[in-house]
């Protein structure tokens, strides 16, 4: 078997994607999401310029071999742009291995651990009434895990916040708009959050929070300890994650579990974070961290250190990725919980998918491959459209971690 042609999909039904797709002289083809939010089109041209010529002809079942020509033998190895290409090409090629033995991709990598895939959604307020009545929305649709970001008084525009109060999308049409940030006046109000969803929903719903990257240890420590009364799931992305060292302080003054991980690309960005086990969840995913393949390995090393995951699922993770991560989260002994932002109406018509929800669980559903495809020709209704992440400056001025 040979890979004949490989294709980059670029499309926007409501906000970019970008899919390989790759073709073999038997008929069978697999897809693979490549979309890194707002450098959309630097991953196409690296799949389309470097990496889609040196597949031409090669065997798609040696799925490890092909990894490994991608990535060692780029002699360039990591980043966002590479490792989201790689990833790419290994989803497609997992894709077409279940399609030719007729099987689901969870089969493959070890068969079902669990009956379903426990997600979390986002409920995203103005202020706290109303990230209240979306925590409770969010219940009554089945979920049993509700991640909870609310505005802040004296601060125009924060991340997780909808500004025209339909849903949270975190990319921007156009260029980069900027937000403002007050750490102090964050910490003084997320507290009263959480302390007011156990008061109305009481101490079942498994609550999650994102502070975004945006405290320093020490802080990140007093808002760990400020929230332990009401038990969160896990405090995310406390602070800026290039320092693992880091962590470290954070851990030894607060019992709030910590999750980090959804802009890591490699094994080596959480190598230390997990072997001193400064952390509880790992987010990254199938998608931004070199796909199924590294992702299998990264699970495994995570497992010996009482490490669990929970991958980051964003909408700008398409619905290819969302089949990925359901398949891998499946296998896996030591999978904690995976994101979900519901796509819009035109990208799930885009890419029709077997994986469903019920009672706050996904299931991949049981078709061979993947069970997502992309459906072209609606696709092409929706041409690329330039839109970016925002960029944060603090009260005074200062450019600061969005
Ligand atoms: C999350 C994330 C996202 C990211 C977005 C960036 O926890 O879901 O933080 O909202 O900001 O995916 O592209
Ligand atoms: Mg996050």
């Amino acid at each position: 078997m040979k890979i004949t042609k490989g294709k980059v999909i670029v499309c926007s039904p409501g906000r970019n994607f970008i899919t390989i797709k790759l073709e073999t002289d038997e008929g069978v083809y697999g897809i693979g999401d490549a979309t890194l939010n707002g450098r959309e089109l630097s991953v196409a041209s690296y799949l389309e310029d470097h990496v889609i010529p040196c597949l031409i002809g090669k065997d798609p079942s040696n799925i490890e071999d092909i990894w490994q020509y991608l990535y060692r033998g780029a002699y360039w190895r990591r980043g966002p742009v590479t490792m989201t290409a790689i990833a790419a090409v290994d989803m497609a090629l997992w894709d077409i291995k279940g399609k030719v033995l007729n099987t689901p991709v969870y089969n493959l990598l070890g068969g079902k651990c669990r009956k379903g895939v426990m997600v979390y959604s986002h409920a995203n307020g103005k202020d706290i009434e109303h990230t209240l009545d979306e925590v409770g929305k969010h219940l009554d649709m089945g979920y049993k895990a509700v991640r909870a970001q609310c505005g802040i008084p004296g601060v125009p525009t924060t991340y997780g916040v909808p500004k025209d109060g339909g849903k949270y999308e975190p990319a921007e049409k156009g260029l980069p708009s900027e937000h403002a940030w007050s750490t102090e006046k964050y910490m003084r109000h997320v507290p009263e959050l959480f302390k007011r969803i156990r008061e109305v929903y009481g101490d079942e719903p498994l609550l999650l929070h994102d502070c975004h990257h945006r405290l320093t240890p020490i802080e990140a420590a007093r808002v760990g300890r400020d929230l332990e009364p009401y038990r969160l799931f896990w405090m995310e992305d406390p602070v800026p994650a290039e320092l693992q060292e880091g962590f470290r302080l954070i851990r030894e003054h607060t019992t709030t579990p910590i999750a980090v991980g959804e802009v890591f690309n490699s094994i080596y960005d959480a190598e230390r974070l997990i072997k001193e086990q400064l952390i509880d969840y790992i987010r990254m995913t199938t998608l931004h961290a070199g796909g199924i393949s590294h992702m299998k390995k990264v699970a495994s090393f995570a497992e010996l250190y009482h490490v669990q995951t929970g991958s980051h699922g964003a909408t700008d993770l398409s619905p290819v990725t969302m089949a990925a991560a359901l398949h891998f989260d499946m296998s896996i002994t030591n999978f904690g919980i995976q994101e979900h932002m519901a796509h819009t109406d035109e990208t799930d018509e885009v890419f029709p998918h077997a994986y469903s929800f019920n009672e706050g669980y996904f299931y991949p559903g049981d078709e061979p491959g993947l069970g997502v495809d992309i459906d072209e020709k609606l696709a092409a209704k929706y041409p690329y459209d330039p839109a970016y992440l925002p960029v944060n400056r603090k009260e005074d001025g200062t450019l600061f971690h969005w």
